[in-house]
């Protein structure tokens, strides 16, 4: 038997989400970072096997909306759980969760499970869950596709929703693009990593190199010698990071330019900015 379907893991900003789509994968298909927030767009994570194919939905972490951003994350939520065959509630084991959440998990209408995530960790809180795993460990992970599988259609032949080699949705441009706002995000604190968005503007690929120059956007004059950094040093580094892992994934040398770019207020209009996948 074939077993195929789509899988939205939903959440609190910070549950482990993206984690654990990139734990089931095996590859990085979203990015991660200690500061709530971090994912903006529905991205899958195609989990491929003989027996099964399943596309798992990372979402946005759940949270009241305030900017027209925060609203197209949520919008991007409710579309994701409009779809699927299964919804992963996924909490933070080392927190409790409050009220509003367990009214929200009871009023999803759709076939769910309650996942208690970072079990590596101590401090664990008492709440009850379907499933607990750690995504640093592995621990629990096979028991989650195990689990998973009772949800999705069953074929009597390979029925792939995605050719068997893709592992996301994703373009290679997006997925540098992210790449480039995890290393601002882990290097930038307070206020400013929510105000930052990563455009490409030229994505120029030859037969043995890839040219990329980026802009990192801000909103304000003063984040942006922050993100600059002492003669440079902040640019210098997240282009460093950013170009071994451009060139792991395309396979080929890649020139890297990154520029900073301050667009007042763009969360407030999102369609501003390019390439971003809402
Ligand atoms: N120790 C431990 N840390 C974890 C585990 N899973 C996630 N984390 C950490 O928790 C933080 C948040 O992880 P993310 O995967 O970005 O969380 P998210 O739910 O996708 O967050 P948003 O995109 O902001 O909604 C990061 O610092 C991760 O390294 C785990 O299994 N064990
Ligand atoms: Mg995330």
């Amino acid at each position: 038997m074939f077993y195929s379907g789509y899988v939205a893991l939903v959440g609190k900003p910070n549950a482990g989400k993206s984690s654990l789509v990139n734990a089931l994968v095996g590859e990085k298909v979203a990015i991660i970072s200690r500061k709530p927030q971090t994912t903006r767009d529905n991205i899958l994570g195609i989990y491929n096997r003989e027996d099964c194919q399943i596309v798992f939905v990372d979402t946005p972490g759940v949270h009241h909306s305030k900017n027209s951003l925060d609203k197209s994350m949520m919008k991007n939520v409710r579309s994701a759980i409009a779809g699927v065959d299964l919804v992963l509630y996924l909490i933070d084991g080392t927190t409790m969760p409050d009220e509003e959440e367990v009214d929200y998990i009871q009023h999803l209408s759709c076939e769910k499970m309650i996942v208690r995530t970072k079990i590596d960790l101590k401090g664990q809180k008492p709440f009850e869950s379907d499933l607990e795993v750690s995504s640093k460990t592995g621990e629990n992970l096979d028991l989650i596709i195990d689990k998973i599988k009772g949800y999705l259609s069953e074929h009597e032949k390979p029925f792939y929703i995605y050719p068997p080699d893709y592992y996301t949705d994703k373009s290679v441009k997006f997925i540098i693009a992210e790449e480039i706002r995890e290393n601002a995000l882990n290097n930038l604190e307070r206020e400013i990593p929510h105000g930052v968005a990563v455009e490409i503007i030229r994505f120029d690929e030859r037969e043995d190199i890839v040219y990329i120059d980026a802009d990192i956007v801000c909103e304000q004059e003063s984040h942006k010698g922050i993100i600059i950094g002492k003669g440079g040093s902040l640019l210098k580094k997240i282009g460093m990071n950013v170009r071994g892992f451009a060139e792991n994934l395309l396979d080929k040398k890649v020139m890297l330019k990154l520029f900073v770019k301050v667009e007042k207020d763009w969360r407030n209009k999102p369609q501003k900015i390019k390439n971003l996948g809402y």
